[in-house]
């Protein structure tokens, strides 16, 4: 009967773990969506960036719509150093932004004092 028990337990656990990395995973990487021939994705910037990493097609006009939802100050620039982008998110408004998928690679983006990272993934 212990063992049972155990054994259910143990089943539990690992549903658990699983269903969270998904969750998790989920929230962390996303595809941006083509609409009229423009990949458009939403982010949102709250003691971070959600999705952290966004997936581009190569050569395919993109616009990020990236809103900060977090008060504090360390949000308020997001800076793209491979673009040469530098652009004030101010509270809760979208701000849009052109990215150039000429390229592809994998290019990093962070809140204008360096704490927070979020990646671009061009393929
Ligand atoms: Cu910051």
């Amino acid at each position: 009967m212990e063992k049972i028990i155990a054994s259910i337990i143990c089943a539990g656990l690992i549903a658990l773990i699983v269903w969270w990395f998904f969750k998790k995973n989920k929230d962390v990487t996303a595809r941006a969506s083509k609409v009229n021939g423009v990949q458009k994705i939403e982010i949102e910037a709250n003691g971070g960036y959600s999705p952290r990493v966004v997936m581009l097609e190569k050569g395919v006009p993109a616009q990020l719509t990236i809103t900060r939802t977090d008060k504090s100050n360390c949000l308020k620039e997001i800076v793209f150093s491979d673009f040469g982008i530098k652009r004030t998110l101010p509270l809760d408004e979208p701000v849009e932004i052109e990215i150039d998928t000429s390229k592809a690679g994998e290019f990093n983006y962070a809140c204008g004092m360096n704490m927070y990272f979020g990646k671009v993934v061009v393929k």
